[in-house]
């Protein structure tokens, strides 16, 4: 990584603690993503973006804000970036993906919380994330238990912003998150100074359809039989989707998918014959959380599709073009927002045939669904997923882990045996 330590000192961060973060970098991004065979050269954009990761970005959004721009700092998909962005703000996903950060967020929190959220509040506070350190705002949600109370400790410390997500998906909960969406609106006005109009939230809605058009593009460039990519290189792209320049991220996807297509014209594989065909499902994996990918990928499996939120539920379902007015414009954005299937809603049956449907589009031989250890949510409802899956004879494997590795050698173990089952 180039030096940047005069901004990160800037930006208040504990450089020398942020250096330790550093050093371990390259050898994590040799071990995962380097190592890998007949990589698409296109990756090699994704390759600076995530070498340059604590750099290259943060110093654009730094310029940013010394024109007066604001920062937004988000924890999930429901929050909407087109209204952000058509405020004239900046939306940044700060998910925290790595045991790094996790024994700073137990100093404030107790141990049996997700380690996606542990490892959030310990990258804010103990002040080694220059994404965290640089947000004007951070808006929450009210998904899970854990993410509510952590808000309240972020709080303290920055100014927090949180939108009341229903629980449930009838009409009056999608027209209540219409509300929420607009009291967003309000909120980014305020901090930016300026109006959103028909005209800046209409261009916005189309330039958020073309990124999720361009992500559907890339996945479906995995439902062929040869695999252009692997699924350790498509998540990595669905990490940078959170805090990358949205129109440069889409034409460097839209890039990628040209030579991705080309290499299924030409019926070339990054796999060998015979590599068993597998759907992760679960709760995301925040940027450095390659873990599993990682291991199904070196076990004999390929991760062909992710139905997580650093996957389909980040993109799939657009938003309506057709909206005139403001509130019309607001009704659409919570409708396509709505329609995202975490296991946070109840009943949660939709996200289950999401799970079903994948599979049989993607045409898996297995089924892994994996949830961080203390997200009581998609714990649950893992048994529901598995026998779902079990009575349209899909094989299927409910895993859980954490940021450590000391469980990698256990996870390989029972996801290699699983592996050996499929035909
Ligand atoms: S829409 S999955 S991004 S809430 S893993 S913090 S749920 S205890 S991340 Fe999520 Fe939005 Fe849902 Fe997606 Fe809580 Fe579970 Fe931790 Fe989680």
């Amino acid at each position: 990584m180039a030096d940047y330590r005069e901004m990160w000192k800037d930006l208040g961060m504990d450089v020398e603690q942020h250096d330790v973060l550093c050093e371990v970098l390259p050898q994590a991004v040799g071990d995962v993503f380097l190592s890998q065979e007949n990589r698409p050269e296109r990756m090699d954009y994704f390759d600076f973006v995530l070498a340059e990761v604590h750099g290259v970005r943060p110093a654009e959004l730094v310029e940013f804000k010394k024109n007066g721009g604001k920062v937004f700092g988000t924890f999930c998909a429901y929050v909407p970036d087109e209204v952000i962005f058509a405020g004239g703000g900046i939306a940044t996903g700060l998910c925290a993906g790595s045991q790094f950060w996790v024994p700073g967020g137990e100093k404030v929190l107790p141990a049996n919380v997700c380690p996606l959220i542990k490892a959030s509040v310990g990258a804010r506070l103990e002040r080694t994330c220059p994404f965290f350190r640089l947000v004007d705002v951070l808006v929450g949600e009210t998904t899970c238990d854990g993410k509510k109370k952590a808000y309240e400790i972020l709080a303290n410390d920055v100014p927090m912003h949180v939108m009341d997500l229903p629980q449930m998906k009838r009409e009056k909960d999608i027209t209540k998150w219409a509300e929420e969406v607009k009291d967003l609106a309000a909120l980014v006005e305020e901090q930016t100074g300026n109006k959103i109009t028909e005209e800046n939230l209409a261009a916005n809605i189309v330039k958020f359809n073309k990124k999720r058009q361009a992500l559907e593009r890339l996945y479906a460039a995995r439902k062929s039989e040869n695999l252009p990519i692997s699924g350790t290189d498509t998540l990595l792209i669905s990490q940078i989707a959170y805090y990358d320049d949205p129109d440069r991220f889409t034409e460097k996807v839209n890039v990628l998918c040209e030579e991705l297509e080309k290499r299924i014209a030409d019926g070339f594989s990054v796999f060998p014959a015979g590599t068993k065909r597998i759907l992760v499902s679960g709760t995301p994996m925040a940027i450095p959380n390659w873990k599993l990918h990682n291991i199904i990928e070196t076990s004999g499996g390929a991760v062909v599709c992710e139905e997580t939120c650093t996957g389909t539920r980040y993109f799939e379902n657009q938003v309506d073009e057709s909206g005139k007015t403001l509130d019309e414009m607001y009704q659409n954005i919570a409708s396509r927002y709505m329609g995202i299937n975490c296991a946070c809603f109840t009943p949660n049956e939709a996200r289950i045939d999401d799970v079903l449907r994948l599979a049989k589009e993607y045409k898996v031989d297995g089924v892994i669904d994996c949830h961080l250890k203390f997200c009581g949510l998609y714990d649950i409802e893992s048994n529901a997923v598995v026998k779902a899956l079990q009575a349209e004879g899909i094989p299927a494997l409910a895993l859980e882990t954490d940021y450590t590795d000391t469980d990698a050698q256990q996870l390989k173990t029972r996801i290699e045996a699983f592996i050996e089952t499929l035909n």
